[in-house]
């Protein structure tokens, strides 16, 4: 039988910058687990702990504490909110029972929360929201409340209001008990309702009884019946409801002043549900977290589900079917790693050296054990080429960069098609620059980094006949070949013909190879710098000379031919279209459309997505115009819009809008 444990497993969650991470380090400080509060600012807290979110002053990636509260002990995971950083939030969300979904008071940024809301709802994740930063003047609880209900529905609900005085917090008003209390120093001070306060504390209170009582049918009669229901009958079913993931609980707080701390613990212990699981059953835990220390190796984080892991057993990776031995097990908090020699379930560890095990898998203690439902990592929207500053060997950077994909399976590197450059693509811009910087520090490999080159092409748009004669004279042995050469274009996307209507032998046939060779070569770069595509190349005349005419001497004059026709031929540049499709909520077609269109975009339709609530726009694209696509995407469309792309056809470039392609 399983047994609740007294364990709680809290993700922090929530925009970038929303202020999870001070909220919680104001919850370590508060339940003694740091001797001292860190602030982001000067990179002293216990979850921003690696360089890069140091550097930043912003998670960049998930971070581990833990807090023990009334003989409760708390994991706490602290996520990074920045959009491009969401695979790893998700992952992480994955380890937890429960989230706390930090926010502004703000309305503007609770749209940001969309993407991050419909993932809770997926997992149907218990969760509160906490209305964070009410100590800043201008600070609006009740704009972001009314926003949050707009969009997320009436069980989203006020469980206390704040008290501001001056423009700041001072206290709250529990709406369940019907209790005021005074932000202090050494803890809450309970005090009566002051006056101004009763008439919208009794309407809130009011609220979240009726948004309870959709859930209990007893606390609807006791509503219809005009009876108040007593205190612990609201506790209770605020218990029941809350860790049901069907009310959704709203705090105040600012956890730069540590307020509202009190409250967000006791919530977490009592509206949280704690980790159900069996201490006797073979293990099953899942990945949700990989770190590779370049020194002493990697660790990956898992979550238990079921049964009890000592520091010395062998697991099977379900992936795999592999079997490992575990290397150590340990329990992180911020940077430090405490080793242990045992965890039961609802536990999360970092067990020491599972080669080939990727965050996702499933570990498990015997091969009947069924494996949990996979971590789904969305597919890369943003690209950059790379390549060592210096010259070291391929071999050791592909190793390099397979260790950060390792840990952080949202990386992936590619060979661009038509280019060949090397690509790391990822999330967005900062999530691949922050890799890159990772990699840098971690493995002492410096990386130099650039916007793919966009593979134009050259065509010809008209035909032309040249003749080309390449003479020279140098004392004994002379050089000599003259050859007459049509160019003609070909339909796109045809390639290079190359043809040869030499009759009677006037370029012997041992030379033609060589004119051709010539000619191709030329042709790799155009009069823009770009290789020369679609065209027709025929050679049908020319002279040779017994003694001095070479190989190369009908290289060099097919060459020259080439340099001679292009500019003759009205030669333009072609660039790569794409085909785009763009998965968005159905109300932002329009704004996409728009965007798309603005950017020389030719929309094609829409379609019905697979996933519930989304369309597809799908247009053609010009390639250069996608560079920063996905950035000004998720800008129009709160964080929601993805796309993918694949080449289509070449298609003229608009004149005068090309670079020129620099000599290399
Ligand atoms: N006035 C005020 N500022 C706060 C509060 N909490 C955090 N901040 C500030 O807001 C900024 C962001 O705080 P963080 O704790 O890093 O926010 P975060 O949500 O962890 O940010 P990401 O990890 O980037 O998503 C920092 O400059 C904090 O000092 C608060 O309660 N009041
Ligand atoms: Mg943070």
């Amino acid at each position: 039988m399983s047994e609740d444990l007294r364990i709680r497993n809290v993700a922090f969650v929530g925009p970038h910058h929303s202020g999870k991470t001070t909220l919680l380090e104001a919850l370590l400080f508060a339940c003694g687990a740091i001797a001292r509060r860190g602030s982001v600012t000067d990179g002293s807290t216990t979850t921003d702990c690696e360089p890069e979110d140091i550097a930043h002053a912003q998670s960049t990636c998930v971070g581990f504490a833990r807090a023990t509260h009334d003989s409760i002990e708390i994991n706490l995971i602290d996520t990074p909110g920045f959009i491009d950083f969401f695979e790893e939030t998700r992952a992480a969300l994955r380890g937890v029972d429960a989230a706390v979904v930090v926010v502004e008071a703000d309305p503007s940024r609770i749209a940001l929360t969309h993407a991050l809301m419909e993932e809770i709802d997926r997992l149907r994740l218990p969760h509160i929201v906490v209305i964070n930063k009410l100590d800043r003047p201008g600070a609006e609880f009740n704009a972001t409340l009314a926003e949050l209900q707009r969009l997320y529905g009436r069980h989203v609900v006020a469980e206390q209001l704040p008290i501001r005085h001056d423009d700041s917090l001072v206290g709250f008003i529990d709406l369940a008990t019907m209790q005021a209390a005074r932000y202090s120093a050494d803890g809450d001070r309970s005090e009566a309702i002051e006056p101004a306060f009763e008439v919208i504390a009794r309407q809130s209170h009011r609220a979240l009884l009726e948004a309870m009582a959709d859930f209990d049918d007893h606390l609807m009669q006791e509503l219809l019946d005009d009876v108040e229901p007593p205190t612990d009958e609201v506790d209770r079913d605020l218990c029941d409801e809350c860790s049901h993931d069907q009310i959704v609980p709203v705090l105040v707080a600012s956890g730069l002043h540590g307020f509202g701390i009190a409250a967000l613990l006791r919530a977490i212990e009592r509206w949280f549900p704690a980790p159900v699981g069996e201490a006797r059953a073979p293990i099953r835990a899942q990945v949700i977290k990989t770190i590779v220390h370049p020194q002493s190796g990697k660790l990956s984080v898992a979550r238990i589900h079921e049964g009890t892991l000592t520091s010395d057993a062998t697991l099977i990776d379900l992936r795999t079917g592999e079997r490992l031995r575990v290397g150590g097990l340990y329990r992180l908090f911020g940077k430090k790693s405490e080793p242990i020699s045992s965890a039961g379930p609802g536990s999360i560890v970092a067990i020491a050296r599972l080669e080939g095990v990727l965050t996702g898998s499933t570990l498990a203690g015997a091969p009947t054990v069924k494996p949990l439902p996979p971590i789904e990592f969305a597919p890369p929207v943003f690209a950059v080429a790379i390549k060592p500053k210096e010259r070291i060997d391929e071999a050791k950077i592909s190793q390099m960069l397979a260790r950060i994909i390792e840990e952080d399976p949202s990386l992936q590197l590619a060979r661009a098609q038509f280019t060949s450059e090397q690509l790391l693509l990822g999330c967005g811009e900062q999530h691949v620059g922050i890799a890159i910087e990772r990699l840098a520090r971690k493995h002492r490999v410096e990386i130099e980094v650039a916007p793919p080159a966009i593979p134009y092409l050259e065509t010809i748009s008209g035909s032309t006949e040249v003749h080309s004669r390449y003479k020279h004279q140098t004392g004994g042995h002379g050089q000599f070949a003259d050859v007459q050469i049509r160019f003609a274009p070909r339909p796109r996307g045809s390639g290079l013909l190359f043809d040869d209507e030499i009759v009677g032998g006037v370029v012997p046939k041992n030379f033609i190879p060589a004119v051709e060779k010539g000619v191709r070569e030329a042709l790799a770069r155009g009069t823009s710098g770009y290789p020369v595509t679609d065209l027709r190349v025929t050679l049908f005349d020319g002279q040779y000379h017994d003694v001095d005419s070479s190989e190369q001497s009908f290289r060099t004059a097919a060459s020259m031919a080439v340099r001679d026709a292009l500019p003759k031929c009205k030669p333009i540049v072609l660039e790569p279209i794409a085909r785009v499709e763009v998965t968005i909520p159905p109300h932002f077609t329009a704004t996409v459309i728009g965007q798309l269109t603005a950017k020389r975009g030719q929309i094609l339709g829409m379609k019905q997505s697979d996933r519930e609530g989304r369309e597809i726009v799908e247009a053609d694209v010009p390639l250069v115009e996608l560079a920063r696509y996905i950035t000004e995407l998720r800008t129009a469309t709160q964080g929601l819009g993805t796309y993918r792309w694949s080449h289509e056809r070449y298609d003229p470039a608009p004149p005068g809008r090309v670079p020129t392609a620099a000599v290399s």
